[in-house]
């Protein structure tokens, strides 16, 4: 594997969950792979799972980790083409890419949605520049409109704990009082297109994802008949994609509770965390052995030790 962006760079998911599944079983298997080698993880916005449960992955293959947190810990970059540096922007990607890559075999990264401007953010602006300048595998660890790895880790978690073949899961949008990307949500109806899982999108008017991403799934704006039958609850909230990065609503009727729960097919809950408690979801959800969390967010590991193992056994 040359790259990790999205689902789209996975040619045969089945076998890369069976991968994960050996990867969960026997961590320390493929210490070998890594040896010698090293990973640079970048981190252009906040992170705890994806900066600790990268670092575990990476470990358990025995590859050397270097975190650089970009904006605190080094020169402001630049993005843009023939731009003349004399503001605030220091380096340009060009160069701060290519000697990054010129250090590492592998280097990981992770730069949101500024949620400004669409175009700008579905240009994959700083993922893209890293792809073309840096000269060695990439991988998203959120990009502006993908969190594939996050995904990965959801589909594992629900393979494990599917009481059906074809289980229904449910995206359903959640208020929150911030705007937030569409990274989670598009990545999420990627995966579960492409998985054998019966997949129903619920949210409010106005919050309709990017149709490249939808295909022909229509939303389902009633919330409550959404989660009839549910298996399994995958909650998030997102900002407007029509109305680029505006919150349209904050209607609190949109929260999980645990009243909503009791119209699934006692299905579980999913949150790719972190979560506003009591704004997303209730106390009573989360802290009850309906939600996965814990568990989902424990299989960040696993899906990120899977990819890098991939990706070392091809360099
Ligand atoms: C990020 C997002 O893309 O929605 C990362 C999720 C893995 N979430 C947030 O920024 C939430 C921050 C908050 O204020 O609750």
């Amino acid at each position: 594997m040359r790259q990790f962006l999205s689902v789209k760079d996975v040619e045969d998911l089945p076998a890369l969950l069976e991968e994960a599944k050996q990867v969960k079983k026997t961590p320390f298997a493929w210490k070998h792979l890594g040896e010698n080698k090293s990973i640079c993880l970048l981190f252009l916005n906040p992170s705890l799972r994806t900066r600790l449960s990268s670092q575990r992955a990476a470990a358990n293959l025995g590859l050397e980790v270097v975190v650089l947190d970009v904006n605190a810990g080094s020169w402001k970059l630049e993005f843009g083409n023939g731009t003349v540096m004399n503001g605030d922007t220091a380096e340009h990607v060009k160069e701060a890419a290519a000697v990054i890559g010129a250090y590492f075999d592998l280097i990981a990264i992770r730069a949101f949605a500024e949620l400004k401007d669409k175009d700008e953010d579905y240009s994959e602006k700083v993922l893209s520049a890293f792809v073309k300048y840096c000269g060695v595998p990439v991988v998203s660890l959120e990009s502006a409109t993908g969190h594939p790895l996050q995904s990965f880790a959801d589909l594992i978690t629900i393979e494990e704990h599917k009481t059906t073949a074809r289980p229904k899961v449910v995206l359903t949008w959640a208020p929150h009082p911030r705007a937030l990307p569409h990274a989670v949500p598009n990545s999420f109806v990627e995966w579960m297109q492409v998985a054998d899982v019966d997949l129903v999108v619920t949210h409010p008017e106005g919050y309709e994802l990017s149709s490249d991403i939808m295909n022909d799934l229509k939303p389902e704006y009633d919330q409550k008949k959404a989660f009839k039958g549910a298996d399994f609850v995958y909650a998030k909230n997102w900002s407007s994609f029509n109305e680029y990065g505006k919150i349209l609503s904050t209607d609190p009727n949109w929260i999980v509770t645990k009243e909503k729960m009791a119209l699934t097919n006692g299905g579980k809950f999913l949150h790719c965390l972190p979560v506003r408690r009591n704004v997303i979801v209730e106390d009573a959800v989360l802290d009850s052995d309906q939600s996965l969390v814990i568990e989902e967010a424990a299989n960040r590991i696993v899906s990120m030790q899977t990819i890098l193992k991939r990706m070392l056994e091809g360099i």
